[in-house]
């Protein structure tokens, strides 16, 4: 790959709505079209246009002529100022289809050409999906960094009047070369009369936002087969958003808020409202807003249609089948729900991937149609010409309380399933001769007590200036606060009393207490349990420490890898600097990895369990390691199987076979468990 094909296809991430000979990269670079690319309005004019933004640029990229120009009608039922729905079936049949045209092109100049011939031809938020993920998985375009989408699409992210500061910032600032800077407001959704606002700092966070987009980037449930047929993708669906409602209840409790209640009745009225107030940047209108006490309807519009009974249908034909233990497709062929594949064939199948769905027809649709039902509730009939709220979307779905009602819903039918498997035996959960005699956590100074954890309030900055369009060119550094947590070390003392050999170490906290204080039964606590870490250890015979950074979690991306600077400047040239800092945007963000706990420091459980690796390992294929293998808990490995045999969440996935936490430690050597306090602090700091 020659350096300017990267850069052209990195600068296309760059003003998602500017025509694509706009400058780009803060005016210094243009891309040079083939008059036969212009859109019609500008055709007359090649020459002015092209001459007009090529003047004062450091670096032109010419483009490529077209082998064959290809026929975009099918893109055309989503018009260029119409919102994108990945849950919408119409829409996500016409992204498989541009992803398809996009991994077809032939070689990567071809694909560069391709995909600036598209975009402005296209609508601006469909460019950006099926682009990016042609740009993961094509083979040819694995060193483009993909920018993360709350730089391309800032306006889904943050509250509008921050744009207005920032153009005004930058008119007065003017091209000084000075970075302008502009505050995101914190708690402006919802006021405290509203319980669910306790919880904006979690659902509102850009880090997890961005992270949800980026694993249904990974994760399409339509386009081609090598797209879309990943290792365990199904239990990967179940399990990641598993762990995000684990999440989710566990905050509810430090907030003193009682858990999620499963949107299992979609007949009731839903008391919870949602006000997001933040812009669409196709349209420039808020999204819409769930008023409280909305009753869900048939949905009947031109560009969605579904009623409630079938979603129903589809829900007790799915429980019919666990219940049963088995699937059954089309021809009747029935396949037995099993321990290890039984979860991934329900995940494909709930989503649910028209593709890789036992029986699409017969078991149906039914998570995507419940997020369908839920986004038009203010306008299921399309009376007001509104758009879908933002449950419609990705981007924007974990901001709304609704969606870990819609979610718990959805993780029941799994837990269901999985309670109906036997609960783990000796023989599952014993590692013979390896015993965990000594754990703690301990955040890093000398002075601070083991077993305690901080969490506070930190400012952070990030630059949004790659998707202001039609904006400023200086970069534009909004600062935002969120939830962070003191680094911390894990120490365990581990005895091997036999040869040298491998274990597979496997973090977890899990609450103690609900929100009234009241203890947890182990069927909760496993069920709330939360991933911290995932490792492997080698165990020489006799005492071994093991150390571990909360920083190395397998679980989490650093904040610098979500909301890295955009642009030439900050690229590193070195090639092996440049595989670091390649964008690795899915991953639970680091700086929630620690639930926030309270002010009095609440308590939980630190578990800790080493496995036997033999049963834990998977014979990889010889592709190419990914440098952006961090995260690989709830994202897997890039174009590799998942690299841990065990179904996912194990062991706290299935029935434990005793009656509480202390019992199952006291029963297994290589568990170890101690009182773990994560303690609160109401302060901000500021790190810029
Ligand atoms: Cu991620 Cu419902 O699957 O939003």
């Amino acid at each position: 790959m020659t350096n300017t094909d990267l850069k052209a296809l990195e600068l296309l991430f760059q003003r998602p709505l500017e025509p694509a000979f706009t400058t780009r990269d803060a005016g210094k670079t243009v891309l040079e079209l083939p008059d036969s690319f212009y859109a019609d309005r500008y055709r007359n004019d090649t020459e002015e246009v092209g001459n007009r933004f090529s003047k004062d640029v450091d670096l032109k990229i010419p483009i490529q002529e077209l082998a064959s120009v290809p026929n975009l009608d099918f893109t055309k039922k989503i018009g260029p100022k119409n919102q994108f729905s990945l849950f919408n079936n119409r829409h996500r049949e016409i992204a498989s289809e541009l992803i398809t045209l996009f991994m077809g092109a032939p070689n990567l100049r071809q694909f560069v050409s391709l995909s600036v011939y598209t975009k402005d031809r296209v609508n601006p938020v469909l460019f950006q999906y099926a682009y990016a993920v042609a740009i993961a998985h094509r083979p040819d375009t694995r060193e483009v960094p993909i920018t993360n989408i709350s730089q391309v699409f800032p306006s889904n992210f943050v509250e509008p009047s921050v744009f207005r500061d920032a153009r005004q910032e930058a008119s007065v600032i003017g091209d000084s070369g000075d970075r302008v800077r502009v505050d995101i407001a914190r708690n402006y959704t919802a006021s405290d009369r509203e319980d669910e606002q306790r919880l904006a700092y979690f659902r509102e966070d850009i880090g997890v936002n961005s992270h949800h987009w980026h694993w249904h980037l990974v994760y399409p449930t339509t386009g081609p087969m090598e797209v879309v047929n990943k290792d365990r993708r199904g239990e990967l669906f179940y399990y990641m958003h598993h762990q995000i409602l684990a999440r989710y209840n566990v905050e509810r409790f430090c907030n003193n808020l009682k858990k999620v209640q499963p949107l299992n009745n979609l007949r009731v009225e839903i008391p919870e409202g949602y006000f997001p107030k933040i812009l669409s940047s196709v349209n420039n209108r808020t999204y819409p807003a769930r008023v409280s006490s909305q009753l869900l309807r048939d949905v009947d519009r031109p560009d969605a249609s579904i009623e409630i009974s079938e979603v129903e249908r589809w829900r007790d034909r799915v429980l019919a089948a666990i219940d049963q233990g088995y699937v059954e497709d089309p021809s009747g062929n029935r396949t037995p729900l099993d321990e290890v594949r039984g979860i991934d064939i329900l995940g494909n199948m709930i989503e649910a991937s028209p593709v890789l769905s036992v029986n699409r027809t017969f078991y149906g649709n039914l998570h995507n149609e419940g997020h369908n039902i839920i986004s038009f509730a203010h306008d299921p009939d399309n009376r007001h010409l509104e758009e879908f709220g933002v449950m419609g979307d990705v981007t924007t779905a974990m901001r709304d309380p609704i969606f870990y009602r819609w979610h718990g819903f959805i993780d029941s039918v799994f837990n269901k399933f999985k309670a109906h498997l036997n609960p783990y035996n000796d023989a599952e959960l014993n590692f013979d001769g390896v015993s965990v005699t000594y754990i703690e956590a301990k955040i890093g100074k000398s002075n601070t007590k083991a077993n305690t954890l901080l969490t506070y309030w930190q400012k952070s900055s990030a630059d949004l200036a790659a998707g202001l369009d039609f904006g400023p060119s200086a970069n534009i550094l909004a600062s935002f606060t969120h939830l962070q947590n003191a680094p911390f070390t894990y120490t365990f003392n581990v005895t091997n009393s036999g040869a040298k050999r491998t274990g597979t170490c496997r973090i977890f906290i899990c609450p103690k207490t609900d929100e009234r204080n009241q203890p947890l039964r182990l069927e909760e606590q496993r069920l709330m349990a939360i991933e911290m870490d995932k490792f492997t250890v080698d165990l020489v015979p006799g005492e071994n420490t093991i150390r571990r950074q909360s920083t190395e979690s397998s679980v989490a991306i650093p904040f610098e890898r979500s909301f890295r600077p955009v642009g030439a400047d900050y690229q590193p040239k070195a090639a092996d600097e440049l595989a670091r800092f390649r964008f690795c945007g899915c991953g639970w963000p680091q700086h929630l990895l620690l639930p926030k706990g309270n002010a009095q420091g609440m308590l939980f459980d630190l578990f800790v369990m080493i496995s036997d690796y033999t049963q834990d390992s998977v014979q990889q294929p010889n592709t190419p390691n990914d440098a952006c293998s961090t995260a690989y808990s709830f994202c897997g490995l890039k174009d590799k199987l998942y690299p841990d045999r065990r179904t996912m969440g194990y062991p706290f996935d299935r029935r434990l076979p005793n009656a509480n936490l202390t019992e199952l430690v006291g029963a297994f050597g290589n568990m170890a468990k101690t009182d773990l306090r994560i303690v609160f602090n109401d302060r901000v700091i500021d790190k810029a």
